[in-house]
């Protein structure tokens, strides 16, 4: 799978998470996506910055927020709009689906006229009638947005439902489709890579394009023979064979709005055995340690023990089997390669040594990091007193290295 692009959301969805207060000076460290209203001035200042990315502002579809939105400056507006029953009776003040499309296709053509690009998303889009759904997708595709979205606002989707949706709504749209993917039953990764096998695809976009429109991943097919001496109609009537691609939103970490969204970490270690050069060819994945640590830093919580990639084990061998085959060739073990992510192995892929579980191969390693000379038969030696005395207490790398040390001083003054 190929393609695809990652929007970093964690100053949007990432500042709906509890524990989240950015500073203006974090949010510009940050930044990618930002909403508006109160952090107006923020996005502003992060506008006024000149960077290379574009700038985008996620807002609820309202004319009001709209204004507000291309007033800060922004390169382009995602709107959304609530589409579940659950959402038009308890939201959006018992709207029905006419109104909310009415509404839509107004707030829309506004941000257009402003000469902002647009986005449209349903919000809850996994409660909704399915019908009503690609309907409103259609509407918005056929006014001109860039994209549309699909949220599952309350993670109630499962990755089979995913598939059927976005498989569906491909055949209705010609634009990308953005997916959004909240963790509550933990299937948050899972929706996302799987949005990606249903949906990303090489297609035909059926709506005419002039000859300047270019995009380095479309194909233009030109219509010729009867409309050849008329430049105006041949270069209004070229087809454009697109590469629709997936966007999936993510944040630093997965923090958002409850237990959050799909985390950016996660999803890159999901795309390496896939996609692998794709990824290191687009993204600076070495730095995703720093990032992720900043973000933690910034709203005071933990890395997870046991993240993709960043957890403190996730590439601690421990078995004596695994610590054999690993120090054989690492990827009898591993699928992801710590080198890849800027990780050093000696910080983040360690042989644990020191429990019961070791072999005379772990140890053997050990003996040669701390530069002693020992027979096979004296490791294996040494090997069975540290099991022994794992069996009695949890040891300390520091203690498992007395004992060999100590060992390694009895043999050198035994010969002596
Ligand atoms: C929210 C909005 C949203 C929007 C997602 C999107 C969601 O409820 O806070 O625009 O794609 O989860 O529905 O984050
Ligand atoms: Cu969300």
């Amino acid at each position: 799978v190929r393609n695809f692009k990652i929007i970093e959301s964690t100053l949007r969805e990432g500042e709906q998470f509890a524990n989240a207060y950015f500073s203006r000076e974090n949010k510009i460290k940050m930044y990618v996506e930002r909403d508006n209203a109160q952090s107006r001035e923020d996005c502003e200042a992060i506008c006024k910055l000149g960077l290379k990315a574009k700038i985008l502002t996620h807002t609820r579809c309202t004319m009001e927020d709209a204004k507000l939105a291309c007033d800060c400056g922004v390169d382009g507006v995602d709107v959304v709009i609530g589409t579940s029953q659950f959402l038009r009776t308890h939201s959006l003040g018992g709207r029905d689906m006419k109104a909310i499309t009415k509404q839509a296709l107004e707030v829309i053509e506004y941000i257009k006229s402003r000469g902002c690009e647009v986005r449209f998303s349903s919000e809850d889009s996994f409660r909704s009638d399915l019908v009503d759904l690609l309907s409103i997708y259609r509407a918005a595709s056929n006014a001109g947005v860039g994209r549309v979205g699909v949220a599952d606002t309350v993670g109630c989707a499962s990755p089979r439902q995913v598939y059927d949706l976005v498989r569906t709504l491909r055949g209705c749209v010609n634009t990308d489709i953005e997916v959004h993917f909240h963790d509550d039953t933990g299937c948050a990764v899972a929706n996302s890579f799987t949005a990606l096998e249903a949906g990303a695809t090489r297609k035909l976009a059926l709506r005419s394009y002039y000859l300047d429109d270019h995009s380095d991943h479309s194909t233009y097919i030109f219509q010729t023979d009867h409309r050849s001496d008329d430049q105006y109609s041949l270069q209004k009537y070229a087809f454009r064979l697109t590469f629709c691609g997936i966007d999936i939103d993510t944040s630093v970490l997965g923090i958002g709005e409850r237990n959050g969204i799909c985390p950016l970490g996660a999803l890159m270690a999901r795309m390496m055995p896939t996609s692998r050069d794709y990824i290191l060819s687009k993204y600076k994945v070495h730095q995703l340690k720093a990032i992720e640590d900043f973000v933690a830093e910034t709203v005071e919580i933990n890395v997870p023990f046991n993240n993709p990639i960043t957890g403190f084990c996730a590439f601690t061998h421990k078995a004596g089997i695994h610590a054999k085959a690993i120090l054989n060739d690492p990827s009898t073990y591993e699928i992801l390669k710590p080198e890849d992510f800027g990780l050093s192995r000696q910080l983040y892929r360690y042989v644990h040594f020191t429990s019961r579980l070791t072999g005379w191969n772990a140890i053997k390693s050990r003996v040669d990091q701390l530069g002693l000379k020992m027979t096979d038969d004296q490791i294996k030696e040494v090997t069975a007193k540290i099991k022994q005395m794992a069996d009695l207490k949890v040891m300390t790398l520091d203690e498992s290295d007395a004992l060999i040390r100590s060992f390694h001083l009895e043999l050198t003054q035994a010969e002596a």
